[in-house]
């Protein structure tokens, strides 16, 4: 079924997703070739998706062949294009039935002890990478949100929070600049609605903006403030500076002025997923000065010829940096062991139930 753009632009269709969805029309089961719709998942609860689409807001039950779901990519995300079909009748939820390839994602490691990817959000033109300016310590918080928000394939955009309660503003946004390397930083406070005029150029219609960050840094504030009243719960924060985890759900909020944002939950840490460009990319100072070491296999750790060590004894570089861009490195390759070592026990596991199915057969 050829898709109505002119419903659908406002929710961020183009052109190359027309076409991405010319192309899901061939895998789609033939039941649902006729009466398949795109429709963007703008919120994911246990097995059922709101979804927004020509016919508007749907709930769906999502219908994906078990060998589909098994991957993060079949694993309906906020953001994503999906194949709906309509609810049959005496049914109330229509089925999402496909999911377009995704053109840009913020994933991360999910949290808990197995090493699986979770999608945060997914196609983003843009990232805000929320950080309040109260407390100290900012600078390495936004190095590691970075490197994951060019990982994404977005443009990322460092919003400071809460300016009303820096007492130097000017001096914080310096600073921030110094790791930022012309990645916008745009210090804010919805308190007393200034700064945000600088968002504008990034809040563009059928645009699709995510928000991430910590607990209470002020994500759903902003959102509130953008949308012109409250949508979103907000709340204090606790004596310790810490968040209450206010917003529980990721969720794609269309705004008055027709551009996406994408509320997310507060992090409490950002567990780095494959990172390796957006590291390059984060860390580009870094690495060009690596790959000027005399030893191509350099540690940093003291080897003669260390450009690395050069550019921080000679006060140029911050030693908190580098440390910073080793430990996001190491927290690299840590991944790719448990990944491998997943890969083989599933291996493993898969032989297993082939050899107890063997067994199992009647001998003759
Ligand atoms: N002083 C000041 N407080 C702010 C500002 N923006 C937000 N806050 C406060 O920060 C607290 C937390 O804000 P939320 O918007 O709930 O934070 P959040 O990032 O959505 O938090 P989670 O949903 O838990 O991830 C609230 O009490 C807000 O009023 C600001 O510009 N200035
Ligand atoms: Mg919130």
């Amino acid at each position: 079924m050829t898709p109505e753009p002119e419903a659908l632009t406002p929710l961020g269709w183009d052109e190359g997703f027309a076409e991405s969805w010319t192309a899901a029309l061939d895998d789609l089961d033939h039941r649902w070739r006729d009466l398949a719709r795109p429709a963007r998942v703008v919120r994911v609860d246990r097995g059922v998706c709101t979804v927004l689409g020509g016919d508007g807001e749907q709930r769906a039950r999502v219908s994906l062949p078990a060998t589909v779901r098994q991957s993060t990519e079949g694993q309906p995300a906020v953001g994503d294009w999906a194949a709906v079909a309509p609810a049959e009748a005496g049914d109330e939820l229509a089925s999402l039935v496909g999911l377009l390839p995704r053109r840009s994602a913020f994933t991360r490691r999910a949290a808990g002890r197995e090493t699986v990817e979770q999608v945060v959000a997914s196609n983003i033109d843009v990232v805000f990478v929320v950080v309040p300016l109260t407390g100290r310590q900012r600078l390495r918080t936004i190095e590691r949100y970075l490197a994951v928000a060019w990982q994404s394939g977005a443009q990322p955009v460092i919003v400071l929070t809460k300016a009303d309660l820096c007492p130097d503003v000017a001096e914080a946004v310096q600073e921030v600049e110094s790791v930022a390397f012309g990645v916008p930083v745009v210090p804010l406070s919805v308190r007393l609605g200034e700064g945000i005029e600088a968002l504008y150029e990034h809040l563009l219609p059928g645009r699709t903006v995510s928000l991430v960050g910590a607990s209470g840094v002020g994500k759903s504030t902003l959102v509130n403030h953008l949308y012109g009243k409250d949508r979103q719960a907000t709340q204090e924060i606790r004596g310790d500076g810490k968040g209450r985890h206010t917003t529980t759900h990721r969720e794609l909020v269309p705004m008055p002025d027709g551009s996406l944002l994408i509320d997310t939950p507060g992090m409490r840490a950002l567990g780095a997923w494959d990172i390796e460009e957006g590291l390059q990319q984060a860390f580009g100072d870094v690495e060009q000065l690596a790959d000027e070491c005399r030893f191509g296999d350099c540690t940093h750790q003291g080897e003669p010829g260390c450009a690395v060590n050069a550019a921080v004894d000679a006060g140029d570089l911050s030693g908190d940096r580098v440390a910073n861009w080793e430990k996001l490195q190491r927290e690299q390759q840590r991944l790719e062991l448990q990944q491998d070592s997943r890969a083989r026990a599933e291996e493993h596991k898969r032989i297993r139930a082939r050899q107890r199915a063997l067994n199992r057969r009647p001998h003759r």
